[in-house]
Formats: C-alpha cells, sequence, structure tokens
C-alpha cells in the first residue's frame, strides 16, 4: 500500500495505492494526511489532483477494520482535511467511488470522472450509513430528493447521472489524471467551492414525507435505508458541524447493530462464495458466442440475460411457430424495460442485434456454450444433448437449466460428459441474480470455472451445488413448503402463514408465491412421483385438492386465494376445503401465532441444509444463505437461516 505525492509543474498529483479495490485503510488514510500536509506546505504547488492506481477509486471504507478499535486518523478527520485545503483538490474518479470513497471525492472542490465511472453510497447494504460526510454533503451538492434516493438505495450513478444532478463536475474526454490537472490548473486562483459550506436547496417536505414513507416500506424490516435517508433529511436542519456528528453517531450505532453483522456476513459470503475448493488458479475457458435452446420463459429470460451482458446469442426452437413465439417474448421483455426506463430505446436494439434465432440447432455448431431450457423432461434432454453434442465443437460447454431431474444422467448421453455443467437459473431469468452452478460428477474443474465466470459476468451471483434433487434451493424450499403445508392441515391458513414469513421480510409468502407461479407444474411433478412416494411419510394432500379443483393460481383466477375481483383475497372456499381435509384426517386444528409458524419453518430449513452439508452438496452453510437470499426472498437483512442458526 501506498499513498505518493508527486509532481507536474505547479500541480501535485496524490495516487492511492492500495490493492485490490483502493479501501481506506488505515494506512490510506494517514498516507492521505502527511500526502496533504506535504502539499499544503510545499510553496511551488497551487492545486492538487487526488486520483487513485488500480482499477478503481477508493471502493469505500476498509470492511476488514470493521469491528475493530478506532485508528485515528478517520476517515472523516481526512475529508475535512481535503475539503478544509487551501488549494483546490481535484478527485479524479475511475471505477467505482463507494462508500467512503464517494464521501472522499464531495470532499474535493470539484469532481472529474472517467465516463465509465460510477459513484454510490452502499452503506445501507452493509446495514449501515455513510460515516464520513456522505449523507451530508451529497445533499448539497445534488438536493434531499436525489440523495434520499441515492443513499437509501446504495444504488450505482453513472458518470453521466452523477454530472447531471450535481454530485460530479464533468466527465473527462481524455487521459483522466490529465484531465484532472488541467481542471486543477483552471481552478487556481478562483474562490474555492466547499461542498460542506453550500446550502442544502429548499425541497418539498410532503413530496419528502411521501419517499421517506415509500423507502420504509420497501426496506421490509431493513433499518439502515430509512435511517440514511432521515439523515439525509437532516442535513436541511443542521449546520454541518453537527450533521457531521449526529451521522457518525447513527453510523457507529448501527455498525454494532444485528442487522449490519447479518449484512456483512452477505457481503463476505458473496465473494467466498467464488472460492471453490479444487479450482483455485484454473482458467476460465473464453466464452464469447451462447448459445439458448428453448425460448419459452425460462429461455426468453436466459437469452436476455446473454444479451444485455454483451454475449452474442444464438436462440434455437424446434419450429418456426415456436421460434416465432419466442422472439415475440424477448422482444416484450425488451420493450417493457425501456417502458419503465431501465434501458433506452438505442439500447434495446442493439441489444436485440446480438440475438438471432434459428429453428434448426445446428445454428449451434459454432457456440462457445449452449444452455438448454426445454421442457423439464428426462427423455427430451436426453434426446437433445445427444444430438447436440454431434454438433458443437468438441470444447463447447453444454449446461442444463434443470431444476428437477439427475444432471449425471443426462450428461451420460454427451460426448465429453465432463462437459456438462448444470446452470440452474431462476424465473424470471434476466433479473433474478441467482445461478446454482451444478457439479457434476464427471465434470472439468476448467468447465466449473467457466460456469461460474459465466454466472459474474451476467452481472448474478453463482453458487456451486452438488447434484441432488431439486440442488440446494428448491431442495430446501421442498422441505419448507411440506412445513408449511403441514401446518395447514394443523389449523393455520394459508394467509396466516404468508402472513408470517412477509412479517419476517420475506417480499412474498409461499403460497401467494405460489399462486403467482402456478400450481400445476408441481402438482404434475407430485403425481410422476406418486410411485415412488414412501407411503409411511406424511404427505400433505392441500395442494392436489386444489389442484383437482381447477384451483391453479392466478392464471385461473383462484388458487390459494381467490383472484376475482384482480386483487388478491382471501377464498371461504379454500378455508372451507382446507378444515375438510383436516376433519378427513381426523386432525383438531389449532392456532398458530407467527413466531411459531416462523420457527416452525426455519427449523425445517435448517434441518435440510444441515443434510445438505453433510451430503457435501453445498460447500458451506454461508452459500446456503445466498440461495435462500437471492433465488426465495429471504430478507438478506437478517443474514440467512444458516448464519442465524450459527451454522458455518
Ligand atoms: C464505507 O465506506 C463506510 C463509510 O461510509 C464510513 C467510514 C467511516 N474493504 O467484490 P470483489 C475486497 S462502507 C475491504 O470480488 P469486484 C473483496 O473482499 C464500504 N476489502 O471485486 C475482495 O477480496 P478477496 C462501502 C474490500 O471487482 C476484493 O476486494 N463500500 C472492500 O467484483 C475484490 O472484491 C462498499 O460496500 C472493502 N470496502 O467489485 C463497496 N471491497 O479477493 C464494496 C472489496 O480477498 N465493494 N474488497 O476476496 C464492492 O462493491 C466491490 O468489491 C467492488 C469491486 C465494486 C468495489
Amino acid at each position: 500500500m501506498s499513498v505518493t505525492l508527486t509532481r507536474d509543474g505547479n500541480i501535485g498529483v496524490i495516487v492511492i495505492d492500495n490493492a485490490p479495490v483502493n479501501a481506506a485503510s488505515h494506512a490510506v488514510r494517514a498516507g492521505l494526511m502527511t500526502a496533504l500536509a506535504e502539499a499544503a506546505a510545499d510553496p511551488a504547488l497551487q492545486a492538487i489532483v487526488l486520483a487513485c492506481a488500480g482499477r478503481t477509486f477508493v471502493a469505500g471504507a476498509d470492511v476488514k477494520e470493521f469491528g475493530q478499535p478506532p485508528r485515528q486518523p478517520l476517515l472523516p478527520e481526512v475529508i475535512d482535511a481535503v475539503e478544509a485545503s487551501q488549494k483546490p483538490v481535484v478527485a479524479a474518479v475511475h471505477g467505482t467511488a463507494l462508500g467512503g470513497g464517494f464521501e472522499l471525492a464531495l470532499g474535493a472542490h470539484a469532481r472529474i470522472a472517467a465516463p465509465d465511472a460510477q459513484f454510490g453510497l452502499p452503506e445501507v447494504k452493509l446495514g449501515i450509513i455513510p460515516g464520513a460526510g456522505g449523507t451530508q454533503r451529497l445533499p448539497r451538492l445534488v438536493g434531499v430528493a436525489a440523495a434520499m434516493e441515492i443513499a437509501a438505495s446504495g444504488r450505482r450513478v453513472s458518470a453521466a447521472e452523477a454530472v447531471e444532478l450535481g454530485a460530479a463536475d464533468r466527465i473527462a474526454t481524455g487521459d483522466l489524471v490529465e484531465d484532472a490537472k488541467a481542471f486543477a490548473r483552471e481552478l487556481i486562483g478562483a474562490e474555492l467551492r466547499r461542498t460542506g459550506d453550500l446550502a442544502v436547496p429548499e425541497f418539498d417536505p410532503a413530496e419528502a414525507d411521501r419517499q421517506f414513507a415509500a423507502i420504509g416500506r420497501k426496506a421490509r424490516g431493513q433499518l439502515s435505508p430509512a435511517r440514511a435517508a432521515h439523515m439525509v433529511r437532516r442535513a436541511f436542519e443542521l449546520p454541518l458541524a453537527a450533521g457531521l456528528a449526529e451521522e457518525r453517531a447513527v453510523f457507529v450505532e448501527l455498525l454494532g447493530s444485528e442487522q449490519s453483522l447479518a449484512l456483512r456476513h452477505v457481503f463476505a459470503a458473496e465473494r467466498k462464495a467464488a472460492k471453490v475448493p479444487g479450482i483455485e488458479g484454473v482458467e476460465p475457458r473464453n466464452i464469447e458466442a451462447a448459445g439458448v435452446v428453448g425460448a419459452g420463459l425460462m429461455g426468453a429470460g436466459i437469452a436476455v440475460s446473454f444479451a444485455d451482458a454483451g454475449f452474442s446469442v444464438t436462440v434455437v426452437e424446434r419450429d418456426k411457430a415456436a421460434l416465432d413465439a419466442g422472439r415475440a417474448r424477448i422482444e416484450d421483455i425488451y420493450r417493457r424495460m425501456v417502458k419503465s426506463g431501465r434501458i433506452a430505446e438505442a439500447a434495446m436494439g442493439e441489444r436485440l442485434s446480438r440475438i438471432r434465432f434459428a429453428d434448426r440447432r445446428e445454428a449451434m455448431a459454432s457456440c462457445d456454450l449452449v444452455i438448454e431450457a426445454v421442457f423439464d423432461d428426462l427423455a427430451v434432454k436426453r434426446e437433445l444433448f445427444q444430438s447436440l453434442s454431434a454438433i458443437v465443437r468438441p470444447d463447447t460447454i453444454l449446461a442444463t437449466n434443470t431444476s428437477y431431474l439427475d444432471p449425471d444422467a443426462i450428461a451420460s448421453m454427451v460426448r465429453g460428459p465432463e462437459r456438462l455443467i448444470g446452470l440452474h437459473f431462476f424465473s424470471p431469468a434476466n433479473v433474478m441474480r441467482l445461478v446454482e452452478v451444478v457439479r457434476t460428477a464427471k465434470l472439468a474443474p476448467d468447465v466449473l470455472a467457466t460456469g461460474l465466470a459465466v454466472a459474474r459476468r451476467l452481472g448474478k451471483l453463482g453458487v456451486v451445488s452438488g447434484v441432488c434433487e431439486g440442488f440446494i434451493g428448491n431442495r430446501i424450499f421442498t422441505a419448507y413448503r411440506r412445513q408449511c403445508d403441514f401446518m395447514l392441515e394443523d389449523g393455520a391458513l394459508p394467509q396466516d402463514i404468508d402472513a408470517a414469513l412477509e412479517g419476517y421480510g420475506f417480499p412474498m409468502g409461499p403460497y401467494a408465491v405460489n399462486d403467482l407461479a402456478g400450481l400445476d407444474i408441481s402438482w404434475a411433478r407430485r403425481k410422476r412421483n406418486a410411485a415412488t412416494r414412501d407411503p409411511s411419510e406424511r404427505y400433505g394432500v392441500i395442494a392436489d385438492r386444489l389442484c383437482e379443483a381447477g384451483r391453479f393460481g392466478r392464471k385461473t383466477g383462484k388458487g390459494y386465494y381467490t383472484y376475482a375481483s384482480g386483487e388478491k383475497a382471501v377464498d371461504p372456499e379454500v378455508t372451507a376445503l382446507i378444515e375438510a381435509v383436516s376433519r378427513e384426517a381426523g386432525i383438531e386444528r389449532r392456532s398458530f401465532t407467527s413466531s411459531e409458524i416462523i420457527k416452525r419453518v426455519m427449523a425445517a430449513i435448517v434441518e435440510e441444509g444441515r443434510k445438505i452439508l453433510a451430503e457435501g452438496i453445498a460447500l458451506r452453510g454461508s452459500d446456503i444463505d445466498l440461495v435462500l437470499i437471492n433465488g426465495y426472498g429471504y430478507p438478506a437483512w437478517r443474514g440467512g437461516p444458516m448464519f442465524q442458526a450459527g451454522v458455518e
């Protein structure tokens, strides 16, 4: 690690070099203080550029120091020193200026950004709020509404948006540091614009109240977003010094909170998930051309996800009609993205142009990776892969998106079974972040490494799973649903269970989710598996009864709930059906409290999780946490079921 001061005429250039992400560790903070003092004392220097070496500007405080006693100088002191400098300081931002990094840049007198730089205050995702002036300085530049949104969401802001909002001053057109020096020269002799001296612009308090309430609702039990938004608003009410002191107190309070501990576990878990024994140092294969077989709901989502990430994509369907339907589905996904403002019209055209459509499998011949997303039937998949493995190159990776079938049984049909991997996406595949990367029995290490690398390039989180029925996620979900179904028979109602889980922090309870996804798919699976079911095991029949009554969920207007009015509503018919099932089984119904429901659900999850760990299906408890959080709506701020249970 080093912080250096070099000179270019009358400009001092301070460069932070602390790989990998230039975190503001103690050494960086101390180094910055020394360099600033040296630049201040040097009469030959009239302005200062603050830049970083390597791939990014400071990406935040050093999270490894959290939980340790604080060491002087603290980051707020460093930023105060930057802001107080008598010589203009220009921050030259490339990569990601996040958290303490963004705050450091806000302390400078001007900010210039590389065109692809990004800014953000992701502290809320660690269960804390910015602790080095972010909530106090940002609203002085961009106003309360924008600052509340940025601080509460933790999202990244592009360089262009940062300039538009006023958080950055300009975008570099040439070499970033050279442009920053030129900018610094312009500021020599001019009055310094200290962010902290600016007044927070007036705002509409009623609008801010509405925004604040919406932030609280969206957080579903997570405290940090509302706390961050509140501190932004306080910037309007307090002088800078008082605002900074209050912000710091909230930061310190939250740093010691259970939620922050849990979210920091998730942060570490995400980085750990990529570290898989057996593939250390193994180079992933180069993937540029991806093929997707099947353009149903899942296939279309997968194709979009690859096109979004810059891959060239070939989509194959069995005939012209299915292909046209698939193309329409993909176009529809993009149209909705444009409509919601997530992408521009031009981006839609560009991404669509990366996708070509074909009704013959031979079109896959030049692909580096082919993923199948066809009907989940073993015979269908085995035939498909047998034929595909004769069409594609011998080094082309073949991936199945099966949810429940045995990928090893599919691999046995492939020429070169060591190249068949499971890539289990979650629906909608272009939105959901989780991909289970399924390690088949003969899988080559570099194919596994490629699976993880592709997931990462798609902007997704790859978690390695061994082969078992349902892999990590659906296997646990099945165990959890079983408990819920038993509770229905024992006395709870769907709305009780959904309310308990929503109260716990899930965005939707399991029965509301089931109605949305459709009850018929799992019904078909249960019928297929009926012959092999252990008759001595308890089996909940309510789902079957609903399906027999034609209640397949929202698409039929009724499932666990009724949607007759368009809105979800409790249906007395369902209550009667459930009570009848209990009666038939001779069960005396009793009521369940929310905490009892949660206890039973979590115990079921943890019990199945322990089995999964013992069998080596998941590498670590934290991988199971990531699957539940990113695939099933488990609230991240609780850290995950295994974290809660203390299972590593
Ligand atoms: C904060 O700033 C609080 C302040 O408001 C107040 C202070 C008083 N510290 O993610 P990657 C490591 S809170 C230490 O795989 P990428 C990471 O563990 C902080 N280490 O790379 C990994 O190490 P390893 C607010 C960190 O290219 C390596 O860097 N900031 C930190 O996919 C590579 O990481 C954030 O929350 C850190 N802050 O993504 C930003 N960050 O190789 C968190 C990363 O040993 N970071 N490491 O496993 C990120 O979002 C991403 O890492 C980043 C790079 C986008 C920067």
